[in-house]
């Protein structure tokens, strides 16, 4: 099997959305650590300006986003499976909700509760990033409010696990079990320093589902530098991959595009189009230090144009 490359920060959430998933699939992966801010100069030759955390590469092939990553992973290494056929559309829309949704309640609530104490860099960065000014005392006075929809939200997980099952979709964890680990572990590191803290003392069943999670680990990382990793891609060569031709945006193979998220980290990155799923764009770019990659993105939450 290639090296699974994971380009992530110890305190990223979403980057432990994967590092999960890692631990329960009892993967050994190859860890890059990155900035938790601009500037990432050894990344960006990868992604093409893609800035946000994390990224998956394989060779030369960059995988972006943490939705996309989830399933390219389960390709890899399929057991145990994180997408059972029965459970995967299900799972995969949890998932959507709950990144979408209660992470971003939860972001509220640790920012805060501790956004005063975060480098000027860092929250000047993170304005960038996020398009809004990150306003210490508006943040400090949204908290509560912050809180109770962590709590409304929380609360339909709660109820989920209420007819004792172990996991979200029953009795093994899928890919919304490792969506959901991250604005919980985000809530109990940052927050709690790992004991439950509001509004998780009110949610038992989701205190002990986070401990049954925790129990799986990150796998077994072994580090290796970013400068290791654009060697790896351009020494590789990407997977060949295909243009869908039924697809409803018409677009085609060859043409030029680009593609942005359309939420945060609004960076377009450019290339050729080569590959059109219903889960993902992919583009070919190139990059002297990265040579030859192809960067894929989900198709949700990412608007594409033609150039
Ligand atoms: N939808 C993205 C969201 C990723 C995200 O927002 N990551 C945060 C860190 S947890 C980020 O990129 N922050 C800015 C940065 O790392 O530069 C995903 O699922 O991967």
């Amino acid at each position: 099997m290639t090296d699974l490359i994971f380009h992530h920060f110890a305190t990223s959430p979403f980057s432990e959305k994967v590092r999960i998933a890692f631990g329960i699939k009892r993967l050994a992966w190859k860890s890059v650590l990155i900035p938790n801010m601009m500037p990432k100069p050894d990344l960006m030759p990868l992604t093409g300006g893609y800035r946000r955390t994390p990224v998956l590469q394989v060779g030369a092939d960059i995988y972006c986003d943490s939705q996309l990553i989830l399933l390219e992973l389960e390709k890899h290494v399929p057991q145990p499976p994180l997408l059972p056929a029965d459970k995967a559309g299900e799972a995969r829309a949890l998932a959507t909700w709950i990144d979408r949704t209660i992470f971003w309640a939860a972001v509220g609530m640790v920012m805060g509760a501790m956004g005063d104490k975060l480098p000027a860099a860092f929250r000047e960065d993170r304005s960038a990033f996020s398009g809004r000014s990150f306003d210490v005392d508006a943040l400090k006075a949204a908290a509560p409010a912050a809180r109770d929809q962590t709590y409304a939200q929380l609360v339909l997980a709660e109820q989920m696990l209420a007819d004792g099952r172990p996991f979200l979709t029953g009795a093994a964890p899928t890919i919304a079990d490792c969506a959901l680990y991250n604005p919980v572990w985000f809530l109990l590191e940052r927050l709690g320093g790992g004991k439950p803290v509001q509004p998780l003392d009110l949610l038992p069943r989701l205190v002990d589902w986070s401990g049954r999670m925790k129990a799986f680990g990150n796998g077994t990382p072994i580090e290796i530098t970013s400068t290791d990793a654009l060697d790896i891609a351009r020494s590789a060569t990407p997977a060949a991959c295909a243009v869908d031709p039924r697809d409803p945006s018409g677009l085609k193979a060859g043409q030029k595009i680009s593609v942005t998220p359309d939420d945060t980290g609004k960076v377009p990155v450019e290339g050729v189009l080569v590959g059109l799923t219903p889960d993902r764009v992919s583009i070919q770019r190139s990059d002297p230090r990265a040579g030859d990659v192809v960067v894929h993105f989900p198709r949700a939450g990412f608007v594409v144009l033609s150039l």
